[in-house]
């Protein structure tokens, strides 16, 4: 279930269904504008061309923040890690950021603390299974909850998103079931959903070409004349690709309806930021003629209000935006891979103090917005969930190993014949061995 409170367009992909699975919606304030007073720089936002940046009130607060090597860049900020939420102070120049989430109602927050949480959940089961010998591989999403969660719950039903392998709270989001993620990191498929169920394409490992496909996909939204937006994810190590900067430059001169959010976690599996980029990564879009904007990509209010401004923009025929969400992988780049030999125990203390789920918490408890029956009603579905996650994991059924020749060309080949046939020899040859 994606932003109920949208208009409804036609939909690009026939018969392409969202299925809600999280009974929660985001707020649906768009448009909407925060008053507040001026005489701040705009933050954490370039400025290249756009249409809405000419006289925009200042709507949002921004936090600066110190930038590697001593540049400094700001940050859009809506809920502060200590669970407060932040009044607009800021100027910024292409929308009032703070207005796309100005009236989200209690129900609305508690539904996005909820999805937060039963992602984690399902991701931390996911690892543990991984460790039991039940999947082959899992990549986790732990600390950038808040950046799929606020994004994901952005998107509309008709929209359509291109994730690379850890958006598993954007999946969530989109009504993808949490179970079909798995079946690739089990090794018994090569993907596990249909992609224009939910809009919602299949997990992309070859890093940053989903990009590509993307901004290819939104030409073509464009081309049918629908309002669709399309939202790439990739990392910031995807950033160095060239796919992501061809993508950005055809977005750009096409003015395809697509938002490309990084998810800036600070690494590419061992190698640092430093070793990614020399200027802020948002700041990259001015070099191709488009905004971008670093969000707290730890606040799920503010990636949540950035991301619906960038999709209303596309929508509008603005053409793409550049989202950076500025987070944290707390965890290992997959699980096989051990961070303890290349970053220091004391960065991943430094970014728990700015936990997502522990940010929204805060604030729940302090406006009264939530009670101990909610928490502990929560806690409950999260454990139905693991129990559901780990049963439908280890029943799911070995595939025909045959299979693998299927569907590599439409209408057969002779060299994949032979090659089926000489597979076939090898795996009997284990059952003579076996005695079988
Ligand atoms: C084209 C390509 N090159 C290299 C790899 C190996 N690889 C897998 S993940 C990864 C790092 C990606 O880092 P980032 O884009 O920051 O995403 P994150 O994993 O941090 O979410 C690399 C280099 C790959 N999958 N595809
Ligand atoms: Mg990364």
């Amino acid at each position: 279930m994606t932003d109920s409170t949208a208009a409804r367009k036609p939909r690009r992909s026939a018969g392409s269904k969202a299925a809600g699975t999280t009974g929660t919606k985001a707020a649906g304030t768009t448009g909407g504008k925060a008053a507040g007073t001026t005489g701040t720089k705009a933050a954490g936002t370039t400025t290249t061309g756009g249409k809405a940046g000419a006289g925009a009130k200042r709507t949002t607060r921004t936090t600066r923040t110190a930038a590697k090597k001593g540049s400094e860049t700001e940050l859009v900020q809506l809920l502060t890690p200590e669970g407060e939420r932040v009044e607009p102070t800021g100027k910024a120049p292409y929308a009032e950021y703070a207005g796309y989430v100005a009236g989200i109602t209690p129900d609305e927050l508690r539904g996005l603390y909820r999805d937060m949480v039963l992602t984690r959940r399902f991701d931390a089961e996911a690892t543990a299974l991984q460790r039991q010998g039940e999947l082959g591989l899992w990549a986790s999403l732990l600390g950038q909850e808040a950046a799929q969660i606020g994004s994901g719950r952005a998107t509309r039903e008709d929209d359509y998103v291109f994730p690379t392998y850890r958006e598993h709270g954007v999946a969530w989001c989109r009504g993808v079931d949490p179970t079909n993620l798995l079946g690739m990191f089990r090794g018994v498929n090569h993907g596990g959903w249909d992609p224009n169920s939910n809009n919602f394409h299949l997990y992309t490992i070859v890093i940053g070409s989903q990009a590509l496909h993307a901004t290819g996909y939104a030409m073509g939204v464009a081309k049918d004349g629908a309002d669709s937006g399309v939202i790439a994810y990739f990392g910031d190590g995807a950033s160095s690709q060239g796919d992501v900067n061809e993508a950005f430059n055809f977005a750009a001169v096409y003015n395809a309806p697509v938002v490309f959010f990084c998810q800036n976690n600070q690494w590419a599996i061992s190698e640092s930021n430093e070793k990614q980029t020399r200027v802020p990564l948002y700041q990259r879009a001015q070099g191709f003629g488009f905004p971008g904007v670093r969000v707290d990509g730890n606040d799920v209010l503010a990636s949540l209000a950035v991301t619906r401004w960038a999709l209303d923009r596309a929508r509008r025929g603005e053409g793409p935006a550049l989202i950076e969400a500025y987070t944290y992988r707390m965890g290992a780049h997959t699980t096989s891979d051990d961070p303890s030999r290349y970053r220091h125990d004391d960065e991943r203390a430094a970014w728990e103090a700015k936990d997502p789920i522990l940010r929204l918490r805060r604030h729940l408890e302090s406006a009264h917005h939530a009670d101990e029956g909610f928490f502990a009603e929560l806690e409950t579905e999260s454990e139905a969930l693991g129990k559901r996650v780990r049963e439908v994991v280890r029943a799911m059924p070995d595939p025909d190993r045959l299979a693998l020749f299927e569907h590599v060309y439409a209408d057969g080949h002779a060299l994949v014949d032979e090659e089926r046939v000489q597979f076939a020899a090898y795996q009997a040859s284990f059952a003579e061995s076996e005695g079988v």
